[in-house]
């Protein structure tokens, strides 16, 4: 392991209006320009991001100041652990100052220090003024109560006070919390002769090793790790927080876009898709109407889309919203991330928020279920999270893996979680085997809904015995898993609120069939007919023919012989009294138990019968497993021997 890895390390940034000395305070407290790009050095204004370092744990990001590159002062600002707000002596606050305030704000970045350059230009008196003018305007934000330090860039006057500050600072900084799967946003991405791609980032939540496999989104391209730097030294590894240049192979640089994101297979997915909590700012002119194209910022990407507001018809300036983007193209982030809003043109920023979820469906506004969801889950509580993830699964029970890519979480992490919720009773392993987990209170939903059918299936259907078990599954909803139908249906069954007839009809358990004199009595007709007919039952059609009674009655009354297993069907239309059954089964044992096999002659033989009647019956035998066949004989099913 090298020293660097074990150690945390802390990405400031730097944020300010244009000209301000931004640039030149880096160069002041590193001796490095930030300024790399020609026309940089040319114009004296930076274009983009720049990146410096600052002993051995801090990299600081340098942002442009003009109004033409707000976009980058986004994606620089959305990686960094605290700020160096810097205003010009001359100056004091302009435009841009408050608009990057807005930004870190809304990106929630919570700890800064306001640096005051160009001192040397200006009186004390007026410096006074400055800094009271700057206490005012950060009044009620997170710099309201940072430190405030005066310096020179040109007479490296104060800069020293500066660094001691900044170590403070530096010291009392919390590192990333880490969710646990790999992502990095890519912020900088360069060829180096020799090695080919390396791209650059902060990393934003788990680690990466030389050797591993990533995938590059929205691409969706494996690429793999063959070399780290952390701050210009070779590493093996890179952890939440660190800003890492990783060189990989697989991809080619101009492939590659600054907002595109590295990450471990298998988790993050690119989504059009984002549902959002959304703040306009007081300072948002207009309200926000539902369906406004806009610019998002996103880790450090900017995107297209349209916003749909979820429970309001507008936003006033001010207020907050559940919202969900429709991206243009897709972007890839996790519950938690912070964005900016900013309109179309002319381009300024009204607004941000936090991811809710990433990997949402098309939503339509007011709808009350999905809002509540979102209430839940908006904290990025993990618990929440799968115990939210499972409720919506009513249909269909989840594997570990499932949950984990649903929710961008380490399967270790929700499997721990997952078993706390087992031992609590609040969700279920259906299946040790295949690892499915059900969540209790919808298995309480899906027990109530097994009864309301039953229930409403015995009024509509007296006579019927119960309900076939494939149109029980329909009544509850088609998706239903089968696995799911048939835990809970053996469960309802040995908790005595249901029964499953032999063949496979679902009643409640106290359910009786309710029999009029009707239809008792044509039962007992057709009962005499197929006691007189023995191994030559009548057809269907001949039992009709019969005219025993009225025809609808004895239509039912055939019915529910058969579901009550009085008769019994065996295939073909081929119908005979069960006793007949039972009968030619106790025979049929009985001959094979002593002579090992028989022929379809020698059974037609036993039960005096025709063939028409016979095979069925045997083939009906066979289909449970009470015979075998073995070419042109059949021997005794396994369990009989
Ligand atoms: N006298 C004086 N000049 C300064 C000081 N700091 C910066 N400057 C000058 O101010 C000009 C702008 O400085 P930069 O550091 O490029 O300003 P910036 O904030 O990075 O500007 P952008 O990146 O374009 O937003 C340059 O000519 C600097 O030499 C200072 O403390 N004193
Ligand atoms: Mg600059």
């Amino acid at each position: 392991m090298n020293k660097i890895e074990s150690k945390r390390h802390i990405v400031v940034g730097t944020a300010g209006h244009i000209d301000h000395g931004k640039s030149a305070l880096i160069k002041a407290l590193t001796g490095y320009d930030p300024d790399r790009l020609k026309e940089e050095k040319e114009r004296g204004m930076t274009t983009d991001l720049g990146f410096a370092f600052l002993g051995n744990d801090v990299t600081i990001i340098d942002v442009p100041g003009h109004e033409k590159f707000v976009r980058h002062m986004v994606a620089g600002a959305s990686t960094i652990d605290f700020v160096m707000f810097v205003i010009a002596a001359d100056d004091g606050p302009m435009p841009q100052t408050i608009e990057h305030l807005e930004v870190l704000k809304l990106l929630e970045i919570r700890k800064g220090i306001i640096v005051i350059t160009k001192k040397d230009l200006v009186k004390d008196d007026w410096l006074i003024l400055v800094t009271n003018d700057i206490k005012k305007l950060m009044i009620g934000s997170f710099l309201e109560n940072a430190p405030i330090v005066a310096v020179s860039n040109t007479t490296g006057e104060g800069i020293d006070n500066l660094k001691k500050i900044l170590d403070e600072l530096i010291a009392q900084t919390q590192a990333k919390k880490d969710r646990g799967i790999f992502r990095l946003p890519i912020d900088r991405c360069f060829t180096i002769k020799g090695f080919g791609t390396v791209v650059a980032g902060t990393v934003f939540s788990g680690k990466i090793n030389v050797g591993d496999t990533l995938v590059l989104l929205p691409h969706n391209k494996k690429v793999k790790v063959r070399g780290i730097q952390v701050h210009n030294e070779k590493v093996m590894q890179a952890t939440t927080g660190f800003r890492a240049a990783i060189n990989i192979v697989g991809t080619e640089k101009d492939e590659i876009k600054r907002g595109d994101i590295l990450a471990q297979p298998g988790y993050y997915e690119p989504s059009n898709f984002l549902n959002v909590s959304l703040y306009l700012l007081k300072s948002a002119e207009k309200p926000l109407r539902n369906l406004t194209r806009l610019r998002i910022h996103l880790g450090t990407k900017e995107i297209l889309g349209r916003i749909v507001l979820l429970d309001k018809k507008t936003l006033q300036p001010g207020d907050k919203a559940m919202a969900q983007f429709r991206l243009e193209k897709p972007a890839v982030s996790d519950v938690g991330d912070r964005y900016v809003i900013r309109t179309y043109s002319p381009q300024t920023t009204i607004g941000g928020g936090s991811i809710i979820e990433s990997k949402a469906t098309k939503a339509k506004g007011f709808d009350e279920k999905l809002i509540e969801h979102l209430q839940k889950v908006e904290t990025g509580d993990t618990v929440t999270m799968i115990e939210e993830n499972l409720l919506a699964n009513f249909e269909v029970p989840q594997k570990i893996d499932e949950i984990a890519h649903d929710l961008n979480l380490p399967p270790s992490e929700v499997r721990a979680i997952i078993d706390k919720m087992i031992s609590e009773n609040k969700a279920i392993l259906l299946d040790k085997t295949r690892g499915l987990y059900y969540l209790q209170s919808n298995f309480g939903r899906l027990n109530a809904k097994i009864l309301d059918v039953l229930t409403n299936y015995h009024k509509t259907n007296p006579t019927n015995i119960g309900i076939p078990n494939l149109e029980l599954l329909k009544n509850i909803n088609k998706a239903m898993d089968k696995s799911l139908m048939n835990y809970a249906l053996d469960k309802m069954s040995k908790q005595k609120s249901i029964k499953t007839s032999d063949d496979n009809k679902i009643s409640l358990f106290d359910f009786k069939v309710t029999l009029d004199k009707e239809l008792d009595a044509a039962i007992k007709k057709i009962e005499r007919l197929y006691l007189d007919a023995v191994y030559k039952p009548p057809s269907y059609d001949a039992v009709l023919e019969q005219k025993l009674g009225d025809e609808k009655t004895i239509k039912r009354a055939h019915r529910y012989m058969i579901d009550s297993g009085i008769l019994i069907s065996v295939g073909e239309s081929i119908v005979f009294h069960h006793k007949y059954v039972a009968e030619a089964k106790e025979n049929l044992i009985e001959y094979l138990k002593k002579n090992k096999e028989i022929r379809i002659s020698q059974f037609r033989d036993m039960l005096g019968a025709s063939r028409k009647y016979v095979l069925p019956l045997l083939i009906y035998f066979d289909t449970h497993d009470i015979t075998i066949k073995r070419g042109d004989v059949r021997i005794l099913g396994q369990k009989y021997r």
